[in-house]
Order: structure tokens, then C-alpha cells, then sequence
């Protein structure tokens, strides 16, 4: 039975473990769930970009911050379909569509539903990530096919109000009460590096891992530091510390798919090998985030084939 109520303590003496032996328990609890040479691939598109009216400090989307970003209305389904195609072809599982909305209104969940449909007649499972939804909107989305629904609690509940003003930790628990009871999966994680304590750190997995149920996919985000956000001025973290974090995540939620998210291109290859060690099982591939650059896709593959590691087809 997965464990659901992990007092803050026990997650800090995870996290302050000698690092191999964090390292060997991650490893283990890994070995126990997953095949640890298979890294599942996701692909990202950002269908509707910028001018998002949420002050999140990190985010080169929001309207408070000037980043030089072009907004972009909704895609059209074609430029989508072409998109995803491109993904499969690139050997992606899962293809991940965000938008820069706080919510979104019925009708463009509608027109969104619409692009999952077809994309799931490409082939691959589908996520989105929208901002808030209430129970019409997450059925919706159930019944156009919707795998996954990726909503982050980005950090501890104390450091949060320090992140976002614009809407609470507890709208964001209700979103994924909504997305659950709705059937679909849950992709819930956060951002590190944001200038908070390992306190922090153990705060957010805490309450990822004290959900319900455990998010199926947990994806933890070094922050990107986008000039013009506020954030780009914060003090990071090592990636040691990164790597922890990822071990600790995997531990308290050992049959999650942990992922590696944004934040690659800071990493070395040999960071980024650690995080596999630690438990890592998952990568979005290709070369942008959402606005930001990715690794290039050869260059993932080169470190694969490095580490013998085959990406998955589940
Ligand atoms: N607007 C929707 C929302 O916030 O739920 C969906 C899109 S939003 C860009 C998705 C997630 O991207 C955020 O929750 C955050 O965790 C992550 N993110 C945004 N900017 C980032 C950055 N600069 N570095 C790392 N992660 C970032
Ligand atoms: C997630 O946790 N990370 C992805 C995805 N979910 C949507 C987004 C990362 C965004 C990084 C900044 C950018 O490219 O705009
Ligand atoms: Fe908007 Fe999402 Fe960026 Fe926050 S993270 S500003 S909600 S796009």
C-alpha cells in the first residue's frame, strides 16, 4: 500500500541522507516498479501562448511581466495535427498541449476537446494542461478521450503565496479533486530552484504524495529563469539538490512516473544521468518547452545510447 500521510520530518530526513544512501534507496524503491532502463518520452506544445492574466513570478506567460513574448490565440487544429504527427514520428508516447489561460471559458474546453480527439486518432495519449477547471469543464474533457491533465502545485503551501497572488493552493487542490473524480489522470508536480528552502522542497512532495491518490505522473521542473520575471533574479539550487529532490519524489511516490522537466538545458549530461539514477523515468523531448529551449532530440538520444537507456512505447 502506497503511503498517503508523510509528516514534513520524515520527508527532511529522506532529503538529508547521505546521498548514496538516498541514491540506493530511490534506486531501489525504482527497480521494484519500473523497468530502470526505460524512460518514457513526452512531446510539448504550447497551443495558446502568453498574455495569461495569473501573476506567477516564474512564468514568461503572464501579462505582469514583460518578456518580449509574442502572444499566440489557439492554434488551429491543423498546425496541432502536424505537430503531433512530428511527435510520433519522433517516437513520443504522449503529446502534452498547454495553454497560457487562468481558466478556460466552455467553449474553448470545447474547441479543445476537439483537438484531443484528433490527436488521439494519431495515436497518442494526450495531456493538457488548461489552469483551472470546475466539474463540466474536467467532464468535458473526459469524454473527448483525455488521458491526462497536468496541474502543478509548484511549491510548498507556506512559500506559495511568495509565487502566485492571483489565485490560491487551494484552488489548485480543487482542480485536481475535479480532474480525478472526472476520471483522468492526474500529472501534478512542481518547480524547484525558486529561492525556497528544502523545507519547501519537502512541503510540495508532501503534498503531492499525501494526495488521495498519487498523481500518475510527477513532474519536477527546475526553474527556467526568463528575464523580465521576476524570478530571474532568484537564487537556484545545485543540481546535487535537484537530483535529491527527484530521489526523495520517487521514494514517496514509487509507481508515479517521476519526470524531468524543464530546465535540461542548465543541466550537465552527468546531472541529468544522476536524475535517471534517482529515479527519474520520464523526459519531455524536442527542442522547446513551452517557450523556453529543450535539449536538442539527437542530443538526448546520444545520452541514451550512452547510458543504454531505450525510450519507452508505453
Ligand atoms: N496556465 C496553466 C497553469 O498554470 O496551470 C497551464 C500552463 S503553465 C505554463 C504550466 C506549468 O509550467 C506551470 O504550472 C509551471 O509549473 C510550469 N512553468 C511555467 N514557467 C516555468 C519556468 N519558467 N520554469 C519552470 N517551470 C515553469
Ligand atoms: C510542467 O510541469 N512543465 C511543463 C509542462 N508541465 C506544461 C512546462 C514547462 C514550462 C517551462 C517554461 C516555458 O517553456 O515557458
Ligand atoms: Fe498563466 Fe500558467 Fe504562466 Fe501562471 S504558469 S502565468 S497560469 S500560463
Amino acid at each position: 500500500m502506497a503511503k498517503h500521510d508523510w509528516q514534513l520530518d520524515e520527508v527532511k530526513e529522506l532529503f538529508n541522507l547521505p546521498f548514496a544512501d538516498l541514491i540506493y534507496q530511490a534506486q531501489t524503491a525504482h527497480r521494484q516498479n519500473f523497468d530502470p532502463n526505460t524512460v518514457q518520452l513526452s512531446t510539448l506544445l504550447s497551443i495558446k501562448t502568453g498574455g495569461c492574466p495569473e501573476d506567477c513570478k516564474y512564468c514568461p506567460q503572464s501579462i505582469h511581466y514583460d518578456t518580449g513574448l509574442n502572444p499566440d490565440p489557439l492554434m488551429p487544429l491543423d498546425d496541432v495535427l502536424a505537430a503531433a504527427r512530428n511527435a510520433k514520428a519522433g517516437g513520443a508516447t504522449r503529446f502534452c498541449m498547454g495553454a497560457a489561460w487562468r481558466s478556460p471559458t466552455y467553449s474553448q474546453v470545447n474547441q479543445v476537446a476537439d483537438l484531443i480527439s484528433a490527436v488521439k486518432d494519431e495515436g497518442l495519449e494526450t495531456c493538457v494542461t488548461l489552469g483551472m477547471l470546475d466539474e463540466v469543464k474536467t467532464q468535458t474533457l473526459a469524454e473527448a478521450g483525455l488521458e491526462y491533465y497536468n496541474h502543478n502545485l509548484d511549491t510548498s503551501p507556506d512559500y506559495y503565496g511568495d509565487i502566485i497572488t492571483t489565485r490560491t493552493y487551494q484552488d489548485r487542490l480543487d482542480t485536481l479533486r475535479h480532474v480525478r473524480d472526472a476520471g483522468i489522470k492526474v500529472c501534478c508536480g512542481g518547480i524547484v530552484g525558486m529561492g525556497e528552502s528544502r523545507k519547501d522542497r519537502a512541503g510540495l512532495l508532501a503534498q503531492l504524495a499525501n494526495l488521495p491518490e498519487h498523481p500518475e505522473s510527477v513532474p519536477i521542473n527546475m526553474l527556467v529563469r526568463v528575464e523580465g520575471t521576476p524570478a530571474s533574479e532568484w537564487e537556484g539550487i545545485s543540481q546535487i539538490e535537484f537530483i535529491r529532490t527527484v530521489a526523495v519524489a520517487r521514494i514517496m511516490m514509487p509507481s508515479s512516473f517521476v519526470r524531468l522537466s524543464a530546465g535540461r538545458t542548465e543541466m550537465t549530461l552527468e546531472g541529468q544521468a544522476l536524475c535517471f539514477l534517482a529515479g527519474a523515468n520520464s523526459i519531455f523531448c524536442g527542442d522547446k518547452l513551452l517557450t523556453t529551449p529543450n535539449p536538442e532530440k539527437n542530443e538526448d538520444m546520444q545520452l541514451f545510447e550512452e547510458l543504454g537507456i531505450t525510450p519507452s512505447v508505453a
